[in-house]
């Protein structure tokens, strides 16, 4: 019969001291460390109390299936305090990343028709590819300036750049591609996001009440960048609504236009999940396909085995994207090799809907057990040779079973994962087209955690033009 649940393994009983722990070794910056360290000393599943949260961690493919057997029909997360408190605060609706029960599913839904499904995401490819062809036209004029045959940088800027003139296009926006220079009320919406991120981490463990009530900078620049946030994104809707009932007419201009003449779901309603897929758009992808690069730029010979399959299928398929997409297998394992080894999400996490049991453990109704994706990923015992970047083994060497975790599973995963892979495959494809990949070999770079998963220092790349 099962062990009963206070005896998992784990230390800290005490949410407090373990919080205070945490922090002495730095761990808002390394949770991902800290709990990559606990599955070594403590096995495949255990308990850690945390200022509030009190968590079962689980790290293998067969006990997240079983996990995501339990989550029920409205599957909850780990609620990040900080963002409902500023929502509260400033009287704003919660959009469905934050929305739970009945209402989540309905709105949920809808939006899945537009974002998610297959019909809705072929209407973005080719406003995907004209990103694409974007960016590969900003990188020659960048190779010209140098005098040199070759661009060499940090690419984040200009990715951050790419990915947020991109949501324009997908949310409605006709005019204004990637311009030689920014303009600055996006740069300011690309660095409240980072600061959002930022600020969320320190808040993540503690009531963050006890924050508002003390007033520190943290809690103010967390509010300031949420503001500066949605004041971008309702500039940019009302924008859209405006141009909307100027002039309706029935060519296909975004998501956002298309929410609005369905007349679904309400304004506000709108209003509160356009700005989360616009706000969850960017650091995502843009450091996703950093990594990407640079993990391609570290084994040349993979690099290679893409650019021939590219090659291949575009001569099969030409200007079809969707010919295209199916005929490049190789680049969607290297996407999967890229989140395995630097996944965006530290952990997926879901609230159990029934007694479960896991690794013999009774586990109640109702408790917080998180996936640690990050470990998983790096785990040997369930990834042969880690820390090789190997896409094929995505393609029927090794089993994959709930191995490719990404963007979380089930009716609760990323709504944004669609649009995320078609724009990174397309972005892979025209990158690759074009330009060589390369980055100095000795250079290894670490992962930070401000929320999401960071590049612990700059990545420098070099595009050399073919
Ligand atoms: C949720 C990862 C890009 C919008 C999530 C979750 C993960 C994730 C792990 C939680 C899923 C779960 O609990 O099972 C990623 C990764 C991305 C990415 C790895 C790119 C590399 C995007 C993009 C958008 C977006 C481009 C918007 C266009 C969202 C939203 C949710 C979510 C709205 C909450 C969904 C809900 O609660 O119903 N994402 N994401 N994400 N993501 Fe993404
Ligand atoms: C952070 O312990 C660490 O996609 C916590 O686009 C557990 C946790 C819960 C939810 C996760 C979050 C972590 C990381 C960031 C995620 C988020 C769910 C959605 C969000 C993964 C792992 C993200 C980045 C969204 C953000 C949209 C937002 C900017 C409006």
């Amino acid at each position: 019969s099962p062990l009963p649940y206070d005896q998992l393994p784990g230390d800290g009983r005490n949410g407090w001291s373990s919080l205070y722990h945490f922090i002495r070794k730095d761990g808002f910056h390394n949770i991902h460390h800290l709990m990559e360290e606990n599955f070594k000393r403590f096995g495949p599943i255990y308990r850690e109390k945390l200022g509030t949260y009190d968590s079962v961690y689980i790290q293998r493919p067969e006990d997240a299936a079983t996990l995501f057997q339990v989550e029920g029909i409205h599957p909850e997360r780990l609620r990040i305090q900080p963002w409902y408190e500023y929502r509260d605060y400033r009287n704003k609706k919660y959009g469905v990343l934050l929305k739970s029960g009945e209402d989540w599913r309905c709105q949920r839904l809808t939006l899945n028709r537009e974002v998610l499904s297959v019909a809705g995401v072929n209407r973005f490819l080719p406003l995907l590819d004209n990103v694409g062809q974007d960016f590969v036209r900003r990188v020659y004029t960048q190779v010209e300036r140098s005098g040199r045959g070759k661009w060499t940088a940090d690419l984040s800027q200009d990715f951050l750049d790419c990915t947020e003139s991109f949501s324009h296009v997908l949310y409605g926006q006709r005019l204004g591609l990637l311009q030689d220079y920014i303009n600055p009320e996006s740069q300011e919406f690309i660095d409240s996001i980072n600061l959002m991120f930022d600020t969320t981490s320190p808040m993540l463990y503690i009531p963050p009440r006890v924050f508002r009530l003390m007033n520190v900078s943290i809690w103010k620049n967390h509010v300031k960048s949420w503001d500066a946030i949605f004041n971008h994104a309702d500039l940019c809707i009302q924008g859209i609504y405006s141009s909307l009932r100027q002039r309706p007419d029935n060519t296909y201009s975004g998501v956002l236009s298309s929410l609005l003449l369905q007349h679904q779901l309400p304004l506000e309603d709108i209003k509160a999940s356009i700005t989360e897929l616009m706000a969850g758009g960017v650091d995502t992808t843009s450091m996703t396909l950093q990594w990407a690069m640079y993990e391609l730029a570290r084994v040349p010979s993979v690099q290679e085995k893409l650019r021939s399959e590219i090659k291949a299928a575009r001569k099969d398929a030409g200007n079809d994207l969707n010919a295209l997409l199916k005929r490049i297998p190789l680049v969607k394992a290297a996407l999967k090799e890229t989140l395995r080894l630097h996944p965006v999400a530290i952990s997926l996490q879901r609230y159990t809907q029934r007694d479960t049991v896991i690794r013999n453990y009774m586990i109640p109704c109702g408790t917080l057990v998180q996936v640690g994706l990050y470990a998983m990923g790096r785990n040997p015992d369930i990834f042969p040779s880690p820390e090789k970047f190997f896409p094929e083994r995505w393609m029927g060497g090794e089993p994959t079973h709930f191995r490719s975790l990404g963007f979380g599973f089930g009716p609760r995963q990323c709504l944004g994962r669609r649009i995320a892979e078609m724009e990174m495959h397309l972005f892979l494809v025209h990158i690759l087209e074009h330009f060589r990949i390369e980055t100095n070999r000795m250079i290894e770079v670490g992962t930070t955690f401000k929320l999401i998963l960071f590049p612990s220092k700059p990545i420098h790349l070099t595009l050399r033009p073919l």
